[in-house]
């Protein structure tokens, strides 16, 4: 079994838990409390653990996000698209990886697609255009789940990748060692 550990990071009140929730099957909760620190949820796929770190956006809590998230395999930001700080709330974040965890997959969402945008912000598709980017609404598990099953099947194809890689060796030595045989 492979350990595979996400942190989930981002601005408080932009729907982390919620999203994790959602994933869940939980119904909704508008009067959801906010993180304390960190929360731990884990499902297995394909042999995999994968391991969500859902943290409090909560600036008390920050330094203690930075230090746990040095250990991810991925890293996903989430932010809130109607927030009027959508823009600064996604460029920290975006710093923060690229500051303390330069080499990682990093996802980014954009959450409460259900609500109405005031002002579309173009801005923000030129910070991310580098990334994977999902929309997604807590309220509409589907959104939700699409982001974790597309991170289990990349998983997936990079995994295959890796084991052709290893594999592909042995599999010369046996062929030269059969046609040496031959001889
Ligand atoms: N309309 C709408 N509201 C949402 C959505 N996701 C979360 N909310 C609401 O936004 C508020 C904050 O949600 P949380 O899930 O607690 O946000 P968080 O990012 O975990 O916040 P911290 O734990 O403080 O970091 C709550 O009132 C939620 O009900 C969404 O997709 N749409
Ligand atoms: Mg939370």
């Amino acid at each position: 079994m492979k350990n595979f550990r996400i942190y989930l990071v981002g601005e408080s009140n932009s729907g982390k838990s919620s999203i994790i929730n959602a994933l869940k099957n939980k119904p909704f909760n508008f009067n959801i409390s906010q993180t304390i620190g960190v929360d731990y949820w884990s499902f297995t796929k394909n042999q995999t653990k994968f391991e969500i770190y859902d943290t409090s956006g909560l600036k008390k809590f920050e330094q203690a996000t930075i230090l746990g998230m040095k250990s991810a395999n991925l890293i996903i930001i989430c932010f809130d698209l109607c927030s009027s700080t959508a823009y600064q709330d996604v460029e920290k974040w975006l710093n923060i990886v690229l500051t303390h965890k330069s080499v990682t997959q990093t996802i980014i969402i954009g959450n409460k697609m259900d609500k109405q945008l005031q002002k579309k912000n173009e801005n923000i598709r030129h910070l991310i255009q580098n990334y994977s980017f999902y929309k997604t609404s807590a309220l509409n598990s589907k959104s939700v789940k699409k982001v974790f099953e597309d991170i289990v099947q990349n998983l997936l194809i990079t995994s295959q990748i890796v084991d052709r890689v290893e594999i592909s060796p042995m599999l010369v030595q046996v062929q030269k060692r059969n046609w040496l045989c031959l001889c």
